[in-house]
């Protein structure tokens, strides 16, 4: 749910409208209480994510517990769902890292509950306001490469780590000259010894200009530029400096504060979102903090593109928990069909394109077109580079599965006509 979606309205059909205001945020959480009511493990949960303590103190006044003390407003017992009302003064306009440590700080480790999940934030206004966003996003995106309806197409370099630069520039152009749109690093290949990230960049990038004459195709190239903060910046100029238009960070093991960073030096490159240690928190289903709840506040600080699942993948992350990045779970609001909460209308800040990756393959290509429409990124490592005949026909081999998807023609008998397609379906098989 968001401030311009359904929740806020469908509180109020539920006549709780006076029990928060338009411009609190307000936090959902699954709550398991430890062996006290859920009345009262939410009440802990709701002072010590603002002001309060797990006791009453002295120095507490009137003046504080009206204005700033937050309101359970909901609790659903059978489901062990609350809900949250904060006032926007909680919080410092623009500053991520302080609205987290207020709403998913402390409360996850409190002896009164047993299990605690942030499953979702509904932002006021005042504090999307406060936010970048993407600079791009998916229109942007679509301009810079030239797709119109189509969804993009992309490998990562593999083996993850071990190659040089010059054999890794030679994997991206094969992957680039086999009709893929973009390359990109791996999540834990930055500056090795045996793969400069300088030389790399130059490189892969010499790589893309002979890629883009030869196809007429406009290619990208992702650099991994996750380091130091500093250092990230001096990287991100480089590849400004050398002609790249894209650069990939790991959000969580850089952290938000380093991601605003990046956002707010506005270099003009498309930054894409690798979740590297998401499921460290976002796995139990009882405990921590959900996919969803992540995806915003990377879109609200400024990715223009975000890895979310795979569904038909070698990941977790079952079909509804990525589509439900698209629909409400808990009060069943339901958005545009077909339209991510990436995709949302949210004031001045531009959708996300969301990116679909891990242990993808050409016959899963369909099913998961199918699922998720055609506004998403699509990456194969092993997808592509496992191919029985190598990079190049395993691009091609793909970017002919996403033919057959949108001519609306079973793999099979598409394969029939396509050789790439067809050697692929033996090694990896159909999913349906
Ligand atoms: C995929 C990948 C990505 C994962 C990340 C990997 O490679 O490069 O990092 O997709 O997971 O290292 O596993 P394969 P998620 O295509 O070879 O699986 O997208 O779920 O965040
Ligand atoms: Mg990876």
């Amino acid at each position: 749910f968001q401030a311009e979606d359904g929740i806020r309205d469908v509180e109020r059909s539920r006549g709780l409208g006076d029990v928060y205001k338009r411009q609190d945020l307000i936090c959902e959480f699954y709550l398991e209480p430890n062996k006290i009511t859920i009345e009262k493990a939410a009440a802990h949960v709701a002072l010590e994510s603002s002001i309060g303590t797990w006791t009453d103190i002295a120095t507490m006044n009137k003046r504080i517990a009206k204005t700033l003390k937050p309101n359970v407003f909901y609790i659903n017992k059978k489901k062990n769902i609350i809900k949250i009302a904060y006032n926007e003064n909680l919080f410092e306009k623009g500053n991520m890292p302080e609205i987290l440590s207020s709403i998913a700080g402390n409360i996850f480790g409190m002896s009164a509950v047993k299990n605690l999940r942030l499953i979702d934030i509904s932002f006021p206004k005042s504090i999307i306001k406060s936010f970048k966003g993407p600079r791009f996003g998916i229109k942007g995106i679509r301009k810079i490469t030239g797709i119109k309806n189509r969804p993009l197409t992309g490998t990562i370099v593999k083996p993850k780590l071990g190659l040089n630069e010059k054999e890794h520039a030679k994997v991206a152009y094969d992957a680039w000259t086999g009709g893929l749109d973009i390359v990109k690093d791996d999540e834990n290949l930055t500056s090795m010894k045996f793969n400069r990230f300088n030389k790399r960049v130059i490189e892969t990038l010499k790589m893309r200009d002979k890629a883009e004459k030869e196809t007429g195709q406009v290619k990208i190239y992702m650099p991994n530029i996750t380091a130091e903060t500093n250092e990230m910046l001096k990287r991100a100029g480089f590849v400004k400096a050398n002609g790249g238009r894209y650069v990939m960070i790991d959000i969580l093991t850089t952290g938000w504060s380093a991601l605003q960073t990046l956002r707010n030096a506005d270099l003009g490159l498309v930054i894409h979102a690798h979740r590297a240690g998401h499921a460290a928190f976002t796995r139990n289903e009882k405990h921590g903090i959900s996919m969803l709840t992540i995806a915003k506040v990377a879109r609200l600080i400024g990715v223009d593109q975000l890895h979310i699942g795979a569904i038909v993948g070698k990941m977790t992350g079952t079909k509804s928990e990525v589509k439900d990045i698209g629909e409400d779970i808990e009060d069943n609001i339901i958005h545009e069909k077909g339209t991510h909460v990436l995709e949302q209308k949210w004031y001045n800040i531009k959708p996300t394109l969301a990116v679909c990756s891990g242990g993808l393959h050409p016959g899963g290509i369909p099913p998961l077109m199918k699922i998720m429409g055609n506004n998403i990124v699509m990456q194969f490592g092993g997808g592509c580079h496992g191919h029985p005949d190598g990079t190049k026909a395993g691009a091609i081999a793909i970017r002919q599965a996403v033919d057959s998807a949108i001519k609306k023609i079973p793999l099979k008998t598409y394969a029939k006509g396509h050789k790439e397609l067809k050697r692929a379906l033996d090694k990896f098989g159909i999913i349906s």
